[in-house]
């Protein structure tokens, strides 16, 4: 199996697809709590190109990006397949989750950020990018079948818990049972699964940590005027 560690942060929701994955696979792995106000130097060389968590290293050999992490972990341990076998199946679950990323998530942290009417934009827009996760989970229990949990409902998890942390620190509301019926059905049979809720933060903890983000964020902005 050789050393597993992750160079993480308990608040981050790219980091708990990680241990999630990990888990499930029964990978035995040491995390190594990074303070993102304070980057540590493992970490700076670990990932000098982005500095971000998480970041995996097997072996001494460090890897970086969530959804590459995953497919590393998946490819390297072969209990509990992540992705789907079959090459087209895999496609799929690959512009899923780049989408769910670069829509969904982005789109939630730019609604969190603006004011006004840009943030009316903001949510308007991210409402758009849920409408296509909704038509993909409709008539399946998870993304990834009726059975299991895989890849793309790990890439999904910060959906039921980080999400909603999001919207009350920005004042907002996107995970609307009624408008997404069958992704709020998905986030109930996600959040029953015991090993999922062991990476949940305190939700308290989470709050406090958005709202600190956007105070920063906002002072940020106003310096530089
Ligand atoms: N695309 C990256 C995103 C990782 C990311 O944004 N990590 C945040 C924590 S949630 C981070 O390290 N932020 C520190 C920074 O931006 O300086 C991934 O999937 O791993």
């Amino acid at each position: 199996m050789g050393e597993v560690k992750v160079i993480g942060s308990s608040k981050s929701l790219f980091c708990a697809r990680v241990e999630w994955a990990l888990k499930l696979k029964g990978v035995e792995y040491e995390y190594l709590q990074e303070d993102l106000w304070n980057k540590s130097t493992l970490l700076l060389k670990h990932n000098p190109v982005h500095k971000k968590v998480p970041v995996l290293i097997h072996d001494d050999k460090p890897i970086a990006e969530s959804l590459v992490i995953l497919e590393y972990i998946d490819e390297t341990w072969k209990d509990y397949p992540l992705l789907p076998e079959d090459p087209y199946e895999r496609a799929m679950a690959r512009f899923w989750a780049k989408f769910a990323d670069e829509k969904c998530v982005m789109g939630a942290f730019v609604a969190f950020l603006k004011e006004g009417e840009e943030k009316e934009k903001a949510i308007e827009s991210a409402l758009e990018s849920f409408t296509f996760l909704e038509k993909q989970i409709q008539g399946k229990k998870f993304f990834s079948g009726d059975d299991n949990i895989g890849y793309l409902d790990l890439v999904m998890g910060w959906i039921p818990h980080w999400l909603n942390a999001i919207e009350e620190a920005g004042g907002m509301k996107l995970m609307d049972a009624q408008k997404f019926p069958s992704l709020h059905e998905w986030t109930q049979n996600f959040i029953e699964i015991p090993l999922i809720k062991e990476c949940f933060p305190p939700r308290d903890a989470l709050v406090n940590y958005f709202n600190f983000s956007l105070s920063y964020n906002r002072s940020m902005a106003a310096a530089k005027q």
